[in-house]
């Protein structure tokens, strides 16, 4: 049926790593990605993986070694890549920062100028300040930027951070961001007609998959007279089924709630009257 299978590149062991094949196997693409495998068939989707450094996938889907990838924004933009962001993709979530040691007293971007600042992203950076008419010293190192100040290297850094502890660590203050970063999937604008009908298959399950982790499936029991109430607090994807229960006066309910916050409105629902609240993950969603 199709002439040759897509290619995907995704990183290798990373950040990125566990949450791709965790994606990969929730659109249920089977695969065996065991220890040191540099690609990978899976066995009922006409799909390669390509296992390769997260720095090298923009070029390689460039190039057309591999026809889509999955990658941090922040690479892609570092690369000044123009593939194509189809689905930003919620994990891998950072941000690209200007720290300086916690004695600086830093009040605002001119406090750079002169300086020198080490990172591993000297395009994003250098643009960053060139945008806002600073002019300071970039100096680019591959990793370990955040000891650059420490060993009189720089006097401040701009580097990923998630949570913040490691700034913390190196007694340094997060003081501007650059850009915040997820993981995407990029495509290849000329795709053939046939990779492009496997892609376009691929990326309806990974929004399927994206789309569900963004809710959670809810049902209760609740008393007839207190349904309107009920029914507006969870009005669903339509609205949400209400069938009877085998009790007389009481129903059951079914709906969808959107996961960011889903505790407040079942405190509610309680208060409303309901019962045997279940609030379950969804697999794949398709609205
Ligand atoms: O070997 P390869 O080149 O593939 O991997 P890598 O070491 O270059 O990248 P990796 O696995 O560290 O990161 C892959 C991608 O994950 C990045 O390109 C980002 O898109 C994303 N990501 C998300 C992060 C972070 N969070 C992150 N916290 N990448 C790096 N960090 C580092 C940061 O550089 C700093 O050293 O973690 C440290 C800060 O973390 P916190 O939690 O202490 O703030
Ligand atoms: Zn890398």
């Amino acid at each position: 049926m199709f002439n040759r299978n897509l290619k995907i590149a995704v990183q290798k062991a990373g950040r990125l790593s566990e949450a791709t094949v965790e994606l990969l196997k929730k659109c249920d693409i089977g695969f065996d990605n065991g220890h040191g495998k540099l690609r990978s068939l899976a066995f009922n989707f006409p799909l390669e993986m390509l296992f390769l450094r997260d720095d090298d996938i923009p070029q390689y889907v460039e190039d057309g070694v591999a026809d889509c990838g999955i990658v941090g924004e922040n690479v892609l933009a570092e690369a000044e890549s123009d593939l194509m962001i189809v689905e930003r993709l919620g994990f891998g979530r950072c941000r690209l920062s200007i720290a300086v040691p916690r004695g600086f007293r830093y009040r605002n971007i001119e406090n750079l100028a002169g300086k020198r600042i080490a990172t591993s992203y000297p395009l994003l950076l250098g643009r960053f300040l060139k945008e806002r008419g600073v002019f300071a010293d970039v100096h680019t190192i591959s990793g370990s930027v955040e000891i650059a100040p420490g060993v009189g290297l720089s006097d401040a850094i701009c580097d990923l951070v998630s949570s913040g502890s490691t700034l913390f660590t190196n007694g340094l203050e997060e003081v501007e961001t650059v850009m915040n970063s997820e993981a995407v999937l990029v495509v290849r604008s000329d795709l053939s007609r046939p990779l492009k009908k496997i892609f376009e298959s691929l990326t309806f399950r990974i929004k399927a998959v994206s789309e569900a982790r963004k809710n959670k499936y809810i049902l209760l029991n609740a008393p007839n007279e207190r349904l309107g109430e009920i029914r507006n607090l969870i009005p669903g994807m339509k609205s949400p089924t209400v069938m009877p229960l085998a009790q007389e006066g009481w129903s059951s309910i079914h709906s969808v709630i959107a996961d960011d916050d889903h505790w407040p409105v079942v405190e509610k629902l309680k208060a409303s009257g309901a019962e045997g609240i279940l609030v379950i993950s969804i697999d794949q969603m398709i609205r």
